[in-house]
């Protein structure tokens, strides 16, 4: 942590500058996959693809099934891009690494930002499979004061102290809704709050269930702080947690969190998933 990995607006500039000197695309949406639902990034059509190891600035990531290649194309027509693999504080980068896409997105010219990851299911009516859509977070790195937005405020982005309580934007959680029921998605799509915590170790029984207490649906390792960049800088946001296991809640269990199952559920919704997100894209309307 600390000002070394601190981006200037120029830096982020320079960065969206060089990607949109290399393809004609000019995206609308921004599309974040999380583990395992990389086959977002497949739908699009006329890709143009970058690995992130080749992008100025752009950090690299790290993890099994997560492929790290930033793609352009359209979906049905819309201008979108997507990162096929994110930035997780668990990696050992510091959280406004983990965020400086969201500012690359926004000087690109994206308005919504859609981001999909796997969590473990802490509400009891949860079952695997589900899909949550986020109507809220709880930031626990913030409490502690690891937020993408400390350090000093760059007006150009957004204001010092910006609004969360709508982050999450309603019409899209409508539009999510009213689209899964179409597509016969109403016995598994749910709503609720997620709760990100820094990993890369699995919750304990104690803390599953002071977060469960504490309002969380479901809690994951990701997505939050990108959230409150891109609302930092006015982008549009909707969000959705793939249940991939159940949180361990009590001592009697047998059941244990891993990364596999948490891969193999992915692989199994994923295909829904994508058809729900690529839907919404071609409903949403633009400036
Ligand atoms: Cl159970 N916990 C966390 N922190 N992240 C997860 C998860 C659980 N399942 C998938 N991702």
């Amino acid at each position: 942590r600390g000002t070394s990995a601190m981006y200037s607006y120029e830096d982020c500039k320079a960065t969206a500058d060089w990607l949109l000197a290399q393809t004609s695309v000019r995206p609308v949406v921004g599309i974040v996959c999380g583990s395992g639902m990389g086959g977002l990034a497949d739908m699009l059509k006329d890709q143009v693809a970058f690995n992130y190891k080749d992008i100025p600035n752009f950090p690299q990531s790290t993890v099994h099934g997560h492929a790290g290649r930033l793609v352009f194309g359209t979906l049905k027509g819309r201008p979108c891009v997507c990162m096929q693999g994110r930035f997780h504080l668990y990696e050992g980068y510091a959280i406004q690494k983990i965020t400086l896409p969201m500012r690359i997105f926004s000087l690109l010219g994206v308005e919504t930002v859609i981001l999909t990851n796997a969590a473990g299911g802490l509400n009891q009516d949860f079952k695997v499979g589900d899909i949550m859509i986020m109507k809220d977070h709880i930031n626990m790195p913030g409490f502690a004061g690891n937020n993408p937005l400390a350090g000093a405020n760059d007006d150009r982005f957004g204001v010092r102290f910006p609004c969360m309580s709508d982050a999450y934007d309603r019409e899209l959680q409508q539009l999510a809704v009213d689209v899964g029921q179409e597509l016969g998605y109403g016995d598994f799509l749910r709503e609720g709050v997620y709760c990100v915590l820094g990993g890369p170790s699995f919750e304990t029984i104690a803390e599953c269930r002071m977060l469960h207490k504490l309002g969380a649906d479901a809690v994951g390792m990701s997505t939050a702080h990108e959230v409150i960049a891109a609302r930092h800088c006015g982008m549009r946001v909707f969000a959705l947690s793939l249940i991939t296991n159940k949180a361990v809640m009590d001592y009697d269990s047998e059941e244990k969190a891993n990364h596999e199952e948490v891969l193999e559920t992915g692989q199994h919704r994923a295909i829904q998933l994508e058809k729900l997100v690529s839907t919404m894209v071609t409903r949403m309307e633009y400036n």
